[in-house]
């Protein structure tokens, strides 16, 4: 299995150019279900532990069903399956021009979530435009064991995001841990206080915000996912679950750009517009950098072939 690591921001996209499975020629939703129901071990040979950091999210490269996409992508992670991912995305493109594949100028993407546009600025510079992205609800109260009351906004950016009016702690590194578990008690909260997206789907990722800590950024935040890992980049769909719920707060113009940096104090500039339907198209603008070319090898009789975690 050929595979190509990047990172954005310093989150890790692990793509696989060859040596996946054949999961025929539906759209990449139907694809994705293949995927987990008779390859999840392609998942697990790819990116758990000991090949793997807990934060490494997998991306498989496919054809997409669509001649319009320059390419298809289903993501995944340490536990299961991604609709999109932002940094992921931005990842796949640095990835794709790498290999010679991706000119500079934009193309589509096709996800599990819908197509994204993607714009190669230059070899390791990406704009992501999402798929349309809103706040499902507000002011959602939650009891917390250990946190009390908890609120926030719950909200689509391509993953359902649980929006955290106020953070348990400051933002910072050595605050990881406690902001961790924090966030996994909100999540395991909402499913046992039963609080679904609007399509009955899980609140899988949970955010946190606090004040930008470099000069022009505008807030920054902590990203569970649900693996349990944090997100090292701002997040692309969490960027873009908070951009909706600012746009439709009024408090974010059409246009207007929205820095958002994550706990490691990396940078995605984000902004939105409005398509015909009024829906909100946010855009995420960030840089990748490949730092691997590998090929994964399946050692008979490895124990830990297939990964853990
Ligand atoms: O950038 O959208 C994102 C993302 C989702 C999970 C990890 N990163």
């Amino acid at each position: 299995m050929r595979v190509i690591d990047s990172h954005t921001g310093g989150q890790p996209t692990r793509v696989i150019v060859d040596g996946g499975r054949d999961l025929g020629t539906g759209p990449l939703a139907e694809r994705r279900e293949l995927l987990a129901r008779n390859h999840d071990d392609l998942r697990q040979k790819s990116i758990l532990e000991p090949k793997c950091s807990e934060a490494m999210i997998g991306a498989l490269l496919c054809e997409s069903p669509n001649p319009d996409c320059a390419a298809g992508v289903i993501f995944f992670n340490n536990t299961g399956y991604l609709g999109m991912c932002g940094h992921g995305t931005i990842g796949l493109a640095v990835t794709l021009a790498y290999l010679g594949k991706l000119d500079l100028g934009w193309h589509l993407i096709d996800t599990p979530s819908g197509v994204v546009r993607v714009d190669l600025n230059g070899p390791d510079d990406v704009t992501v435009e999402n798929v349309p992205s809103y706040c499902f609800r507000k002011g959602v109260k939650l009891t917390v064991a250990g946190l009390g009351t908890v609120s926030g906004s719950i909200a689509w950016g391509g993953n359902w995001f649980f929006l955290a009016d106020s953070a348990p702690c400051e933002l910072s590194r050595d605050n990881i841990p406690q902001l961790t578990e924090a966030a996994s008690k909100i999540k395991r909260a909402l499913v046992e206080q039963t609080i679904f997206g609007a399509d009955g789907g899980e609140i899988d990722h949970v955010e946190f915000f606090g004040p930008g800590q470099s000069p022009g950024a505008n807030s920054q935040n902590f990203v569970l996912c649900p693996g349990l890992a944090y997100d090292r980049s701002p997040c692309g769909t969490g960027t873009s679950a908070k951009i909706a719920c600012l746009a439709e707060s009024g408090r974010l113009a059409p246009g207007d750009e929205w820095v958002q940096e994550s706990i490691m104090g990396s940078r995605f500039r984000g902004s939105y517009r409005l398509d015909d339907d009024g829906n909100v198209i946010p855009s995420i603008a960030g840089t990748a950098y490949v730092f691997a070319d590998a090929t994964l090898v399946d050692q008979p009789g490895d124990p830990f072939g297939r990964g853990f975690g």
